[in-house]
């Protein structure tokens, strides 16, 4: 009786703070850490139903600012009806592998360009390490995580930015306005061929981007089973199973290969193995991981995409170059909602 009324008066107040984010999106922009929080203890108290309802919420906040049309990608020529049938498959499965890819020299080009930036080399808040550039003979890190400003400046991540299949895809999924919310490169080294959690290498699930997101994988090298391939649970993404309640209700922490291979079956771990310039989307709201590589290194290219209750456009914009290529350029005229995170140098707003 009392479990159950502390329970209750712990949901109205996580539904309050939740709330007072909401107008904070509508009347600034972007809500805050502290909504954030609200929301993913309710998403955890709820099985999911909170991230449901919240994501119904954002379809009406936020609807699309324009239909699909058709358009050209590195990926191909899309009708707004494939696009709708690779957001379909999402929703089945948490995830989608591209059946065309971006070119390889376009890849090595901007490989070789990661390798003078300078990186994080942890992903441990505590950790003093200091910043270094990819060495795959000697990685003094599990992750080499390369500032996003830098990604802007190299001309082949300019490309990867300015294709339109990424935001066509968010927006069928979203069924809402689509924005970009970050890029992340990183490199992954072997490091003992053991896995590192702080570096996502265990099973967990994704929140900071709620209440629905996209995160498209591009894999700039190749990736074996050997090299670290994304690991996704087929199915995982969606909420309100009653298999999933228990393991949601733990919060925001690292589950074992076994619990998920007990709770999800063997055949739902998927291997998202690939040559370079495979593209992946994945709803990480489902459970995912890296696998921690055993030989060689593997290096992605993320954009995530957002509907915009958390992308940090009041709270972290991003100034970008005055001068982009011309095929971003017209990306970014074309969708301008989708980038309303990035200010060009010399913007004041
Ligand atoms: O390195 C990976 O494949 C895992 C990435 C991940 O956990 C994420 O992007 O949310």
């Amino acid at each position: 009786m009392i479990a159950s009324l502390r329970q209750s008066f712990g949901t109205a107040w996580q539904l309050q703070k939740a709330g007072r984010g909401l107008l904070q999106f509508l009347r600034h922009g972007e809500a805050d850490h502290a909504a954030w929080l609200a929301m993913l203890n309710l998403h955890c108290r709820t099985n999911g139903r909170w991230t449901d309802m919240l994501a119904r919420i954002m379809r009406r906040l936020r609807p699309p600012v324009e239909p699909l049309r058709p358009f050209d990608s590195m990926l191909g020529h899309f009708e707004p009806n494939a696009v709708e049938a690779i957001a379909a498959q999402i929703r089945r499965d948490g995830y989608y592998v591209f059946d065309t890819a971006v070119p390889a020299a376009l890849c090595d080009e901007f490989a070789e360009a990661t390798k003078s930036i300078e990186a994080r080399t942890s992903r441990d808040p505590a950790s003093r390490q200091p910043s270094a550039k990819f060495d795959p003979a000697n990685p003094v890190g599990h992750v080499y995580d390369l500032p996003e400003s830098e990604i802007w400046k190299v001309p082949s991540g300019q490309k990867f930015i300015a294709d339109p299949i990424f935001l066509n895809v968010a927006q069928a999924y979203f069924g809402a306005e689509p924005m970009l919310k970050d890029i992340n490169v990183w490199w992954s080294a072997v490091m003992g061929g053991k896995p590192d959690s702080n570096s996502a290498q265990m099973f967990h699930f994704d929140y900071d981007a709620a209440p629905v997101w996209l995160k498209f994988f591009i894999y700039v090298t190749d990736v074996t089973l050997e090299t670290g391939p994304h690991v996704f649970v087929r199915g995982s993404h969606r909420m309100q199973q009653p298999k999933m309640r228990e393991m949601l209700s733990r919060g925001y922490v690292r589950i074992s290969d076994d619990e998920i291979a007990q709770v999800f079956g063997p055949d739902n771990v998927i291997e998202l193995t690939g040559r370079k310039g495979t593209v992946i989307a994945v709803d990480t709201l489902g459970y995912h991981k890296g696998k921690a590589p055993q030989s060689g290194c593997r290096l992605v290219a993320q954009l995530e995409f957002a509907t915009p209750l958390f992308a940090k456009t009041v709270s972290e914009p991003m100034a970008v170059p005055a001068q982009l290529d011309p095929g971003l350029e017209k990306t970014i005229q074309a969708y301008p909602w989708t980038f309303r995170r990035y200010r060009r140098n010399g913007e004041t707003n």
